[in-house]
């Protein structure tokens, strides 16, 4: 199957240039309509306002896309039926001829076969609360899958401590900027520590290329906290989190649909502020990304 990439997208790739995938399941299924596709062009110019290229990643009527156009990107958050695709799922939307938005490990999977190596989200997936062994495909796709994502931790309806030694069992280096403790999303604390402490895109870069001469699987997770305005204390997210789970549990929430569930539920209690600390942190990531990227590109 041929990964479809716009020229200009194709063309930065080709050159070495910096380029910067964002995923889609955070605009389809993360966001509510029609903040999504605002917050997706929003992305889109972070990254290029930064020195980088911004490759939007997805599935449109079962065509992979690095590099979604603006219609496209429109498609996916805004019709109905878009499936949530982590990297076992893609063959059924290419199969089917499907419109799917891409997770972490979806993206990761696709941006890697086009040639990118540089990811922005938001918060990866982990480890759930409650013992139910619901653990995020995102853990294993970064522990195999080479690539440079930027996040902002784990996020915070997880399990973060049972994540982080996840991430450990996977391999994947985690590093922090600006910060020795793992943000945890919304907050920008968790009490847990990060392998490494990086202070700038240059530092970053010297890791990750030390990280491609020892041919080493999987992912360097670049864990950045939330814009220190838009960050919540993390004891009012726990009261809203809580609440979050025992409605989904209520209701029978299960698989692919506790994620988004939990996020729009986090958001109505908390007044809409999480939505914002959300919003944020990803365009926060983006910039940081970018950075990254362009110092990369420069080497
Ligand atoms: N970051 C956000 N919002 C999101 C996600 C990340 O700020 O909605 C998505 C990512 O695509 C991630 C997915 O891969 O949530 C995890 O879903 P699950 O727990 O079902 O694996
Ligand atoms: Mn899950």
């Amino acid at each position: 199957m041929h990964i479809q990439t716009p020229l200009h997208v194709q063309k930065a790739l080709e050159d070495g240039g910096a380029v910067v995938a964002l995923e889609s399941t955070v605009i389809a299924h993360g966001l509510p309509h029609p903040r999504n596709l605002q917050v997706a062009r929003e992305l889109e110019a972070e990254v290029a306002a930064n020195g980088a290229v911004p490759a939007t990643v997805g599935v449109v009527a079962g065509q992979p896309v690095v590099g979604l156009s603006e219609e496209e990107i429109e498609r996916l958050g805004t019709a109905e039926g878009v499936l949530k695709l982590s990297t076992r799922d893609l063959p059924i939307a290419i199969a089917r001829k499907m419109d799917g938005a891409t997770t972490v490990a979806a993206t990761m999977w696709l941006a890697d076969l086009a040639g990118a190596s540089v990811f922005a989200t938001g918060g990866i997936g982990g480890v759930h609360r409650g013992g139910a062994h619901d653990v995020s495909a995102d853990l294993a796709e970064l522990g195999r899958t080479r690539m440079l994502v930027v996040c902002a931790g784990a996020k915070a309806i997880l399990d973060l401590a049972a994540t982080r030694e996840a991430l450990e069992t996977a391999g994947v280096l985690v590093a922090g900027y600006g910060t020795d403790e793992l943000p945890a999303f919304y907050s920008r604390e968790s009490g847990l520590a990060v392998d490494v402490r990086v202070d700038s895109p240059r530092e970053v870069a010297d890791l990750w290329t030390a990280h491609e001469e020892m041919n080493l699987p999987g992912a360097l997770l670049l864990c950045v906290p939330p814009p220190p305005e838009h960050a919540l204390p993390a004891a009012e997210v726990e009261t809203a989190i809580r609440a979050a789970l025992q409605q989904a549990d209520a209701r029978g929430i299960r698989g692919k649909e506790v994620t988004p569930f939990l996020l729009t539920a986090v958001a109505e209690r908390t007044g809409g502020r999480s939505l914002e600390a959300n919003v944020a942190l990803l365009r926060n990531n983006a910039r940081v990304a970018a950075q990254v990227a362009a110092a990369l590109a420069g080497d």
